[in-house]
């Protein structure tokens, strides 16, 4: 057994044991009351489900087995030379709940490595898409189109025991992990460079490895995408991505189907699509006002514009966070670091100041605040990769590890089909009647 596979099966046996026996000694203890603004308004906050890889807090932002991002940037293995974590080392922490050593995560990253061949079928697949198929589509049936291979569904068929269900997810997660760098790189490459492929580079590590297949080889662009990699992989259970993904996998439908429905849910634009919005949304406003150096004037009276005409300021805003993405400061400080005189990173930083005042005064925006993807795309354009419409493919690559990892431990805990109890207005409204004749 690999070495992450037996840490993984010893934490998770001990945790399986902790849970079965809170359920059967608690099980009936109410952790949460539910209220009819919550039924009718997304579910937002209700305790309901169990994801160990992360938790999030309104006020701090995501912390992954207990650690905070700056924690993650002081404490996880590095790149030689570099200073930014490496994604590997978060895959880690998640499975085991411990920060890697630099020997540990070499092996994960020498093992993604081998297995890192896409099936013939993927790019038969893919090439057969029209060109202007968005690249988050391409994303999501090349990720259904590996399905063949799962482990967990072949050995399913063939008659396979509940208790090593977690094992053979394990064997599709590492698959998935692997793969899926070269498979965005593959469609970037197709949709936007003539379908010039780029030959990995196996002296590299995971994420700069796929810097260099998607064609970009500055140290500052592979260190971005350590990063990036690292604080876009999990944000809790709860969010579309992550829930969707969890809710596929819980009718026992394999890594790759349930993937695939959470890249679907990470696509829509109040979720992983923002990134993209945001760089839309900036470049339309310096197309209208005629200038790449708009003042704070001129950015005010555009977000204006922008919420008259019914819509969201892509990028501000979240349905936990009520303070400014620690994300969001990651990447800006990597900027701060990294970059200097970028008209669309200043342009970011201006936003910044102008649209929380502005959505507060609305007096009903929870969370004036920037989130994640608020900044992804000013870095991204800095460095040349100026593609927008593929920017949610590389908020997928990340979501991967997390997702993927939680999907591990949903199958070591044996957690069951999810099923919420849903009601009709007509319900709530006789539950109301009902309640005001007591
Ligand atoms: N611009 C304009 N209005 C906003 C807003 C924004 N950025 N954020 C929230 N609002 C509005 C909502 O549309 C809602 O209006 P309504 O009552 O007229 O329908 C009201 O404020 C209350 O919403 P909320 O409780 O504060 O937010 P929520 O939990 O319902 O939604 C989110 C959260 C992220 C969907 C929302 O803030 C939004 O649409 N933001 C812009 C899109 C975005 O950046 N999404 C990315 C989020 C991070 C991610 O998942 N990657």
């Amino acid at each position: 057994m690999d070495p992450l596979k037996l840490k993984f099966k010893e934490k998770a046996t001990a945790v399986a044991a902790n849970v079965k026996k809170l359920n059967k000694d608690f099980g009936e203890i109410i952790v949460d009351d539910v209220r009819i603004n919550q039924v009718i308004g997304g579910m937002r906050d209700i305790k309901s489900m169990l994801w160990e890889t992360s938790e999030l807090d309104a006020i701090e932002g995501i912390r992954f087995r207990g650690y905070n991002i700056p924690d993650l940037h002081r404490l996880l293995p590095k790149a030689k030379g570099g200073s930014e974590p490496l994604p590997e080392g978060l895959f880690w922490l998640m499975l085991t709940g411990e920060i890697p050593s630099q020997d540990e995560v070499n092996w994960l990253c020498d093992e993604w490595e081998r297995r890192s061949e896409l099936p013939k079928q993927v790019i038969k697949t893919i090439e057969s898409l029209s060109l202007d198929t968005h690249p988050m589509t391409q994303f999501s049936i090349g990720i259904l189109s590996m399905q063949s291979d799962s482990v967990f569904a072949n050995k399913y068929r063939e008659g396979l025991n509940k208790a090593d269900y977690w094992d053979v997810t394990y064997e599709d997660a590492m698959n998935v992990c692997a793969r899926i760098p070269k498979l965005a790189a593959y469609i970037y490459r197709r949709t936007y460079h003539n379908g010039n492929h780029i030959a990995p580079d196996n002296t590299l590590d995971w994420a700069g490895n796929f810097a260099h297949q998607l064609g970009y080889e500055g140290e500052d662009f592979k260190e971005l995408m350590r990063l990036y990699l690292t604080i876009h992989a999990d944000h809790e259970g709860g969010n579309a991505s992550a829930h969707a993904t969890h809710l596929v996998g819980s009718t026992l439908s394999d890594a790759y189907l349930s993937l695939s429905g959470g890249m679907n849910a990470l696509a829509g634009p109040l979720h992983g699509l923002a990134n993209q919005e945001v760089v839309g949304w900036i470049t339309e406003m310096t197309d209208t006002l005629g200038t790449t150096t708009p003042s704070k004037d001129q950015i005010a009276n555009y977000v204006k514009e922008t919420l008259a005409a019914g819509k969201v300021v892509p990028g501000y805003g979240h349905a936990v966070l009520r303070r400014p993405d620690p994300r969001f400061i990651a990447q800006k400080e990597f900027a701060e670091k990294n970059i200097k005189n970028a008209p669309m990173v200043q342009i970011v930083w201006d936003v910044f100041e102008v649209v929380p005042p502005i959505l507060e005064s609305l007096g009903k925006v929870k969370n004036p605040w920037p989130n994640v993807d608020a900044h992804s795309g000013a870095l991204l354009i800095h460095y040349g990769l100026t593609e927008y419409n593929f920017y949610t493919v590389l908020f997928g690559v990340s979501r991967t590890l997390g997702v993927l990892a939680s999907l591990c431990w949903s199958r070591a805990l044996g957690l069951p089909l999810e099923r919420p109890k849903s009601v009709s207005s007509a319900w709530l409204m006789n539950f109301i009647e009902e309640k005001n004749k007591q």
